[in-house]
């Protein structure tokens, strides 16, 4: 590092600020060649630290010109101030000024897509976390909330387009072809929720009544173009503003709400009081463009935002490692919010597989953090999985513990008491509590979820005494030793259970000491290391079903044999404990084929799996979404988790076997399942037209792994047939990876059709990227040159490059390819872009997990990186955690 190492930031060090900012009126004079603002704030004294005696007012500023300086009209002399890389100070003013300050910037120069950049001959913001920066100085920290005036003025012709957050209340025509709007923000708020859009950009509009009667009008803004693609997102707006104001009684409290979809976006979209802005990826969807999964992703992401509204905006957090403050609650609402709009059980299984996936992968890692993390390099770093994903898993558990009333109650609680606030996690906590003071819940050692890293592990056993008609359930629990975190405390750990009688009925639950009526599913809280529940009157042995619905993000370890699993998955009246039942029988089958393998055994799949597997396909009428989820086997990247050391090659190859086997063995009801979901008629995005496709799908995808003729024309036909996304793309997958003849052509067909598509060619990339085949890296190494690939678009390099890096074969390949491959692009980007090159540098996290091999590439590729001359501190955090590990 030529600046030194970056120094961490700790949360035991935070001090409210000494300055606050009640008002901040901004003009931005945008032009080629240099952006001009000026900034008026009015400033006092914290009364909360007055006692302190006069202080500096510490401003954050980077990457930008400073112009002038004043107080009141007084502009001051250079000795009254001090600029630095990271900021400016002035030294002495009264208790309260009015501070002016004018910088230059160039946002048409900026790469990073953080602060004011231009891309796509549009001007746009990305403030969160702490881009406001880079736009003039401030105290960037969500504590200081100000209410903003914004002025822009730009070219007519080339922004005719102006926007920014809260209402627009002026505008008009100004001198050489320019023009000026002014908006007003009644609402104050931090500057990580500042945004203006300025271009040439054309929108949908729609209006939306609030229940008190207030009208909205509703705005997306998209490239000319774009505008056939726009519904959906508008639909999925009105649903959730109708939706929050039914289950959390919050009310939209602005008169206009606008939304600008843009191209280069680092993540998926920015909650920006009144102007949220969005990758276009969340926002465009035609039938024929989009797949069902990018129309749930849409409804899903627009309702994150718009909740944000109240969860981040209204109330917001004291500091960034409050940040689940908002994003785990907010997550937790959009998974509430898509489980009402869609089928409950699918969406928890979605919910389920990518937590598993991405979060505990994330915390048996070497960055593994807790949900409030207490010390960070960059922040940006620590928008997580952990910090979102569990993060909401732990609001759920308040539900779970509390039921919906309680819940509510305790939601009501918080804003009462914190709206126009910057809060902690501890506040919420207290809210919750405070609402609820008849519920019995220790709720010291329920914050623990929020300070301990590394998922839980819970082993259960269990043993029926037919004599006394009791079941008695032992439950212990080990919490991993995470970095900096060796020794765990016992967490309050929920379990929502069930015993499932032989007749396949659950069974009225009696705990000893309780005298209640038996409900059939209940929770209970498990708080020790080890504890054992009592069930009387159970007429016979059971089957237990335990974490129903996923009541808490652990891992259980339950001895049940095949056929207890088997029995669960055509019995348990949990709709995702029927799925889970599935998804352990198929890992545990895949595993020990692994081991054979390894040992050098022949490989067989058990008639009983392909049984259950047929049970599934003879169901599936019933719930065809649901089906599909039952039929899809664990990821290649989840069933890795669950070895010491990950065998690349032979989970690949038991996990094919077992697909292959299911493709032949049940070719005749795959067809059938493939013919009867084909669907006639109209489009829809129904739970039960998305659960055809998907069913539909799936069969294919198994067809195809017996590589007969047959598979190969269905496939081909398919492609051919055009229509729903959906339908192409899992065809245009099936046979990107198959042996067809055809298989480069329909590649060349698809990628001429859709060239002017922007989003519809970063699948055509991530599905190249994906292939299991050995070609993949040179592939995707040529993909790198091809005409609609472009390095500065987050997206497409989330495609390509992030598709390769999901590739567990390619990526892991014993040669050290993949890794070579996936160092230089992470070297190459953090000179462009800093959050997207660490993102980038992510999967490399879990090098040792691998054997001494590619251990030792992985290593080298690492260190590669981090003696790289001007590293950023975004990837400096990852990879040097990643190597202390
Ligand atoms: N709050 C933003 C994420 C900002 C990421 C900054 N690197 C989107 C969201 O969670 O809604
Ligand atoms: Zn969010």
């Amino acid at each position: 590092m030529d600046k030194g190492t970056p120094k961490a930031i700790q949360l035991k060090n935070y001090a409210p600020p000494a300055w606050l900012v009640d008002t901040i009126s901004l003009h931005f004079d945008l032009r080629d060649g240099g952006t001009t603002v000026t900034s008026r704030m009015g400033v006092r004294q914290n009364p909360a630290r007055a006692a302190e005696g006069p202080a500096p007012l510490v401003l954050d500023g980077q990457d930008m010109e400073l112009v002038s300086v004043a107080i009141g009209n007084r502009v001051l002399s250079p000795d009254e101030y001090a600029v630095t890389p990271d900021g400016l100070s002035i030294f002495k003013l009264p208790a309260a000024a009015d501070v002016e300050i004018v910088t230059r910037i160039r946002p048409e120069e900026n790469t990073a897509l953080e602060g004011l950049y231009k891309s796509s001959g549009n001007y746009t913001t990305q403030c969160e976390a702490e881009g406001f920066r880079k736009i003039t100085y401030f105290p960037d920290r969500p504590d200081v909330m100000a209410k903003y005036t914004v002025t822009l003025e730009a070219d007519k012709d080339s922004c005719p387009v102006l926007l920014s957050n809260g209402n627009r209340v002026d505008g008009g025509e100004a001198a050489e072809g320019r023009h000026w709007a002014r908006w007003e923000d009644p609402w104050p708020k931090p500057a990580y929720l500042f945004a203006l859009v300025a271009g040439k950009l054309v929108h949908v509009e729609d209006r939306f009544r609030t229940r008190s009667g207030r009208d909205v009008q509703l705005r997306i803004y998209v490239e000319p173009g774009n505008e056939d693609k726009c519904a959906h997102a508008m639909e999925s707006l009105k649903k959730s503003m109708k939706w929050d104001e039914d289950v959390y009684g919050l009310e939209y409290d602005l008169d206009e709400f606008n939304i600008v979809a843009v191209s280069d976006f680092n993540m998926g979209a920015m909650e920006n009081k009144g102007l949220n802005i969005f990758n276009t990826k969340y926002i465009l969807a035609r039938p024929d463009t989009a797949t069902d999964t990018d129309f749930l992703g849409i409804e899903a992401v627009v309702a994150h935002e718009y909740f944000h509204n109240w969860t981040g905006n209204r109330v917001t957090c004291r500091d960034w490692f409050q940040l689940s403050l908002k994003e785990g609650l907010t997550v937790f609402r959009d998974h509430q919010f898509s489980a009402d709009m869609n089928s409950a059980p699918v969406q928890r299984i979605q919910e389920v597989s990518r937590l598993r996936q991405i979060q505990f992968a994330e915390d048996a890692g070497p960055t593994a953090h807790p949900v409030r993390p207490d010390s960070y390099i960059e922040i940006n770093n620590f928008y997580t999985p952990t910090v979102y994903e569990k993060g909401a898993e732990v609001l759920r558990m308040y539900h779970t513990l509390l039921g919906a009333a309680g819940y509510r109650k305790g939601i009501d609680l918080y804003f009462q008491r914190h709206d126009g606030q910057a809060v902690t996690t501890d506040d919420f906590l207290a809210a919750m509590r405070d609402a609820n003071p008849e519920v019995e819940v220790d709720w010291e050692q329920f914050r623990l979820w929020y300070s301990q890293a590394g998922t839980p592990v819970v082993d259960g056993e269990a043993e029926y005494d037919a004599a006394s008609r009791t079941y008695r359930l032992t439950l212990t629990q080990t919490v991993p030793a995470t970095p900096g975190q060796p020794v765990k405390q016992p967490m309050l750990i929920p379990v929502s259970l069930g015993l499932v009688g032989p007749d396949g009925e659950d069974i009225p639950l009696r705990l000893c000491g309780e005298d209640e009526q038996g409900q059939t599913s209940r929770v209970v809280q498990f708080t020790q290391a080890q504890q054992t529940f009592i069930f009387r009157d159970v007429p016979a042995k059971p089957v237990p079903s335990l974490f129903r619905g996923f009541s808490s993000p652990v891992k259980l370890r339950f001895g049940y044999s095949d056929a207890d699993l088997t029995f669960l998955m055509a019995h348990d009246s949990d709709a995702f404990n029927r799925w889970e039942a599935g998804q352990t029988l198929s890992t545990r089958l895949i595993l020990s084929l692994v081991a054979q393998r390894a040992a050098g055994q022949e490989l067989r799949v058990p008639d009983s799996y392909v049984e259950a597997m047929a049970a599934t396909l003879d169901r599936a009428s019933e719930d065809p979404f649901f089906a599909s989820l039952v039929l899809s086997l664990p990821s290649e990247n989840y069933l890795g988790q669950q070895m010491p050391v990950v065998d690349v090659d032979g989970i690949h190859a038991a996990r094919s076997l077992v697909r292959r086997t299911v493709g032949t063995r049940l070719r005749d009801r795959l067809l059938t399942t493939y013919d009867a979901n084909r669907q006639q008629g109209e489009f829809s995005i129904t739970p039960d037209a998305i659960g055809r496709r998907a069913l539909k799908n799936a069969a294919l995808s198994y067809l195809m792994t017996a590589e007969d003729a047959e598979a190969g024309k269905l496939a081909l036909a398919q492609y051919r047939a055009g229509g729903a996304m959906t339908d192409v793309l899992a065809a245009l997958t099936a046979i990107a990876e198959s042996d067809l003849p055809e298989r480069d052509e329909v590649l060349e067909d698809f990628a001429q059709r859709w060239k002017g598509e922007a989003l519809v060619m970063d699948k055509w990339f991530m599905v190249q990227a994906m292939v299991s085949r050995p070609e993949t890296v040179e592939r995707v190494t040529a993909l790198l040159q091809h005409p609609g690939f472009s390095i500065k678009n987050p997206n497409k390099v989330y495609a390509l490059v992030g598709g390769f890096a999901g590739n567990p074969v390619c990526f892991h390949a014993e040669d050290g390819s993949g890794y070579a491959f996936l160092a230089d692009r992470v070297i190459e980007l953090d000179r462009l872009n800093p959050q997207v090159a660490s993102r980038m540098a992510k999967p490399f996290a879990r090098w040792r997990q691998y054997d001494p091999v590619r251990q030792s590439h992985a290593q080298r590729e690492l260190q590669r990186i981090k003696s790289t001359e001007g590293l950023s501190p975004d990837v400096y955090e990852i990879v040097s955690r990643s190597l202390e590990g």
